[in-house]
């Protein structure tokens, strides 16, 4: 069953980040933090502070949307498995060290993977991967290329992660019947009347009713097996060597779930192979094939047949299913997403 769920208050107090800063183990004097990135789940801070040797380090702190993981335990227990196993993984590309392709979570004063602030909100910590950036959209062929590969090591760092799988923490994150139903569900509901205007997106929407069946079928069908993929796949989760085309680190784990290969490559398609042109929303050829071309790079013959013939079709679903997501959550009062102005879950670009 695919869940709604609703942010936590946009008045939400600003934190006191220095005391969250001291609640976590690390050294040093702390300087400052500001809002950071352009996450749409999470409230994300990069705080400085000054070391013993006089240079400053950054670290990243997320108050997290437990509206979305409210089980932050088990959220933080996948995120620990997941990273302590690429972690540990040996090369398997050349010139990559696995090590230096993940998050490193920073440990709270009594050793648990988060804390919990004076105000009941729940938080943890990241080392800062310096010199990256993340890009909204990818810029060049390249970078689609470079990315698609970082997202097809991480497939591959995490085929050897032993038993158990990490949990599912957001069932149906991409059953796209399940988003359908949820969106019939808003359109019934429409708690604030909103239907009527959106009537050419809802008709656009159910006009690709038919794409939502295609991989739950051939998953039935035995043509696709499960693997432990991200299922967030946007270049917004993907650190690049600051001022260069390298991927340096694949972030944003919450979503970790086994799943299928194609939800991973279908959102890649969504947010780096269309572009919002002067013509309206336009398929980029050019980028698909280098999204293809690292993608099956990383992935060294391991796709069965139904993974590489869907690859096409999946870039469909998934912007579908995405532009089902927004819409549902527009009906229903901007809930879910973290917008910045009315009407921002409509807009064509805001997927990015
Ligand atoms: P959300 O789930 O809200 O998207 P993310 O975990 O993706 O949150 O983090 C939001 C943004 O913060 C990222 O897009 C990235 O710009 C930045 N970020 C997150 N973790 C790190 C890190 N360890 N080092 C540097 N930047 C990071
Ligand atoms: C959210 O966390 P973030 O901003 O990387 C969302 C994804 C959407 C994406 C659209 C847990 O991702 O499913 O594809 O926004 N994450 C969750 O930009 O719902
Ligand atoms: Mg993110």
């Amino acid at each position: 069953m695919v869940t709604t769920a609703a942010q936590p208050p946009a008045h939400a107090a600003a934190p006191d980040l220095n005391r969250v800063w001291h609640g976590f183990r690390l050294d040093g004097k702390f300087l400052d933090g500001a809002p950071y990135g352009n996450g749409h789940i999470h409230e994300t801070f990069a705080a400085r502070s000054r070391q013993p040797d006089g240079s400053v380090r950054r670290h990243i702190l997320q108050r997290l949307n437990t509206m979305v993981f409210p089980d932050v335990p088990r959220l933080m227990a996948n995120i620990l498995r997941i990273t302590e196993h690429i972690r540990s993984q040996q090369p398997l590309f050349p010139g990559r060290n696995p090590a230096l392709e993940t998050l490193t979570v920073v440990p709270a004063r009594d050793g648990a993977p988060f804390l919990t602030d004076a105000a009941g909100r729940a938080w943890r910590s990241y080392e800062f991967i310096e010199k990256t950036v993340t890009r909204l959209a990818v810029a060049t062929p390249a970078q689609a290329r470079e990315a698609a590969h970082a997202y097809g090591r991480f497939l591959r760092y995490l085929e050897t992660l032993p038993a158990p799988l990490p949990q599912v923490l957001l069932p149906g994150f991409h059953h796209t019947p399940g988003r359908f139903a949820e969106l019939d569900r808003a359109l019934t509901l429409d708690p604030c009347n909103r239907a009527v205007t959106v009537k050419p997106e809802t008709k656009l929407a159910l006009a690709h009713a038919n794409l939502a069946e295609i991989l739950p079928r051939l998953q039935a069908a035995g043509a696709l097996p499960e693997r432990i993929v991200h299922n967030d796949t946007k270049p917004d989760n993907i650190l690049f060597a600051a001022g260069g085309n390298r991927a340096t680190a694949v972030i944003d784990l919450d979503t970790v779930m086994p799943g299928l290969s194609l939800h991973d490559f279908g959102d890649m398609v969504r947010t780096m192979a269309c572009a919002d042109t002067s013509a309206g929303m336009g398929f980029l050829p050019d980028f698909f094939a280098a999204l293809t071309e690292g993608w099956l790079g990383a992935a060294a013959g391991r796709f069965t047949a139904a993974e590489v013939e869907h690859l096409p079709v999946a870039g469909q679903i998934i912007t579908c299913e995405l532009g089902v997501r927004f819409l549902t959550d527009y009906l229903l009062g901007d809930v879910y997403f973290r917008t910045q102005r009315p009407g921002h879950n409509l807009d064509l670009n805001y997927p990015q």
